[in-house]
C-alpha cells in the first residue's frame, strides 16, 4: 500500500477492534507480503467479528432454551392412513415429475477436515464399499449417473469444499476423470473462511503476512452456494430444489421423490430428513418446535430431563434426530442472500498452531484458542415452511466419522452390506446368515445395477444364487 492516509485509516480501524496485532511484523514484510496481508485483511468485517467476538469468543454464550419448546411434527416413513397415502403417492409423483424435469440438484458438502477418521486427504476420497472399496466421491458419482439414466435427464452436481481440500479436490475429480459423469455436469466450489482467535479475543496469525482461519462451518454453504456462483449456474439450468447431503453417508438417496414431492406440495422452504434416534443421547441434533418453529437444538444442548422424557407408550418425547440430509428450495437460498441473514455462530475451543509475539511459529499442544462456525440446520427457523420425513436408519445412514467403533469404516462397511442384502431378500434372493443374523456374505450392490430396492426387484433375473462366504458385486 502506498497511500499512506490509507495505511493511517486500517490502522484505527484496527486499533477501535482491538486487532493491531495483525500488523505486528509489518516492517518485516517486503511490498508483496504486505499486499498479501492487506487483502487478507480487507476480506474481514470488523463490525460483525467483534460482536462474534464479544459474544461466542470472550464468552461462551450459554444456549437459552426457547419458552416454547414441543416436538416438531413429521411426516412418518409410512403414511398413517388412507388420506395421508393419498398424498405421499400423490408427492412421490410430483417428486418424480421434478427429478425428470432436471429441477432438482445434488449438492453434498465436503468441506470438513475429517480429522477423527485420520485419514490423509479429502474425506469423499476415501475407499469405503465394501468389495470394489469405492470412495465416497465414486459412489455418489454412480448414484447420480444411475439417476440420470433413469429419469432420462442430467442431474448436476455441487460440491463444497474448503481451502483445506479443494485443490486436492479438484485432483481427485480431474485424475478420475470426474467417475464418468459430464465435467460440465459437477460444480465444485470452495465455502467461506473465518479467522481463529486466542481465547482473549485476538485474530491470531498463520504467519506474519497471514491470517489463521478455517472454513466457516456447513452453515457456510447457504453464502458459498450464492457468492460462488453455483446458484446462477442452478437458475440458469432451471434447478428449482437442491438436494442436500453430507460427504461421509454412502448410505444417502439422492434424489428421493417422495420427500421432494412433500417439500414442493407443501410449499417447504427447506426440509429434513429424521431418524428415531437410538436413545435419549445419541450424538444428533434433537427435531423440536420451537415457538412455532420447526428447529434443530444440538445433543449438547437439550437438557437431559427433556432427552429423557418419555411419551405414555414408552418413546421419547424428542425422538427425531438430525441425519443432515435436507431439501433446500433455490429461493430460499436467494430470499436469504438478498436480505443479509446471519446464522448464529458456534464457538470450538481447538489447538490452534499459531505465530507467537516474536514472529515464531507455536505448534500448539493445548487448546489455546477459538473456531467459529455456523451449521446449515439453523436456517430451518428463518424458513415460512420446513417439512420432516422419518426415514430408516438402515436405509440411509451409515456416517463414517471414526476409524474405529461407532459411526466407523467397520459399521459403516457392515450398513452398506446389510442393506445390500435386506434388498435382495425383498426381491426373494435367499441370503446365508450367520447365528447372530448378519449375511454369512459381502455384497455391493452398484448403483447402475438399482438405486432402490424397487430397483432390485426388477433385476430379479440377474441375480446369482448365494453361497455362504461369498463376495457378490451386482452392476
Ligand atoms: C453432524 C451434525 C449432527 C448429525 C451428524 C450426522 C452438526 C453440528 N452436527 O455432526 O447433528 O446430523 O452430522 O452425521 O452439524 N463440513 C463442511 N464445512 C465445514 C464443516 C463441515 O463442508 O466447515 C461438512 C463435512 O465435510 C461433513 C459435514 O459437514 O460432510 C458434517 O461435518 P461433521 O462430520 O463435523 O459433523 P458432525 O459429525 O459433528
Amino acid at each position: 500500500m502506498t497511500d499512506q492516509s490509507e495505511f493511517q485509516n486500517l490502522q484505527k480501524v484496527l486499533k477501535k477492534y482491538g486487532q493491531t496485532r495483525l500488523l505486528a511484523f509489518w516492517d518485516r514484510l517486503g511490498p508483496v507480503r504486505q499486499e498479501r496481508l492487506l487483502a487478507q485483511i480487507g476480506q474481514l468485517d470488523f463490525i460483525q467479528l467483534d460482536r462474534w467476538r464479544a459474544e461466542f469468543v470472550m464468552n461462551a454464550a450459554p444456549f437459552k432454551l426457547p419458552v416454547k419448546l414441543a416436538p416438531a411434527p413429521f411426516y412418518a416413513h409410512q403414511p398413517g392412513d388412507a388420506g395421508q397415502r393419498g398424498k405421499y403417492d400423490q408427492a412421490r409423483q410430483l417428486g418424480d415429475k421434478l427429478i425428470s424435469q432436471g429441477k432438482v440438484a445434488a449438492f453434498v458438502v465436503a468441506g470438513g477436515q475429517g480429522t477423527r477418521l485420520g485419514f490423509d486427504g479429502p474425506k469423499g476420497n476415501f475407499p469405503i464399499s465394501p468389495v470394489k472399496n469405492k470412495a465416497l466421491f465414486q459412489i455418489f458419482a454412480e448414484g447420480i449417473s444411475a439417476a440420470s439414466k433413469k429419469y432420462h435427464t442430467s442431474c448436476p452436481w455441487y460440491i463444497m469444499t474448503s481451502p483445506l481440500n479443494h485443490q486436492q479436490t479438484l485432483d481427485i475429480f480431474s485424475a478420475n476423470n470426474y467417475y464418468g459423469l459430464n465435467k460440465k455436469d459437477v460444480f465444485i466450489f470452495q465455502q467461506g473462511t473465518l479467522p481463529n482467535f486466542s481465547l482473549d479475543g485476538k485474530i491470531l496469525l498463520a504467519d506474519i503476512d497471514a491470517i489463521a482461519t478455517s472454513p466457516d462451518g456447513h452453515g457456510g454453504s447457504l453464502r458459498a452456494l450464492y457468492n460462488s456462483g453455483a446458484m446462477a449456474d442452478m437458475k440458469k439450468r432451471g434447478v428449482e430444489f437442491i438436494s442436500y447431503w453430507q460427504v461421509d453417508n454412502p448410505l444417502i438417496n439422492i434424489f428421493d421423490p417422495l420427500f421432494v414431492g412433500l417439500h414442493a406440495l407443501d410449499g417447504a422452504e427447506m426440509s429434513s430428513k429424521a431418524l428415531v434416534k437410538t436413545g435419549p443421547f445419541e450424538k444428533l441434533g434433537n427435531f423440536c418446535l420451537a415457538d412455532g418453529k420447526v428447529t434443530v437444538i444440538e445433543y449438547s444442548d437439550l437438557p437431559d430431563e427433556l432427552a429423557e422424557k418419555k411419551n405414555p407408550d414408552g418413546s421419547l418425547v424428542f425422538e427425531l434426530g438430525s441425519i443432515a440430509i435436507h431439501i433446500i428450495s433455490v429461493d430460499f437460498v436467494d430470499r436469504l442472500n438478498n436480505h443479509g441473514f446471519v446464522l448464529p455462530m458456534h464457538r470450538a475451543v481447538k489447538k490452534i498452531s499459531h505465530i507467537n509475539d516474536k514472529g515464531q511459529r507455536v505448534e500448539q499442544k493445548e487448546p489455546n484458542g477459538v473456531k467459529l462456525e455456523s451449521f446449515v440446520f439453523d436456517a430451518l427457523p428463518l424458513c415460512k415452511k420446513s417439512v420432516i420425513l422419518q426415514t430408516i436408519r438402515s436405509e440411509e445412514f451409515a456416517p463414517t466419522k471414526n476409524a474405529t467403533g461407532v459411526d466407523s469404516v467397520e459399521t459403516t462397511r457392515q450398513m452398506m452390506i446389510d442393506r445390500s442384502a435386506a434388498w435382495l431378500e425383498s426381491a426373494g434372493v435367499k441370503i446365508p446368515r450367520k447365528s447372530d443374523g448378519l449375511p454369512d456374505c459381502v455384497i455391493e450392490i452398484a448403483p447402475s445395477f438399482a438405486l432402490t430396492k424397487e430397483d432390485v426387484i426388477k433385476e430379479r433375473d440377474k441375480i446369482p444364487a448365494i453361497k455362504p462366504g461369498d463376495k457378490i458385486y451386482l452392476a
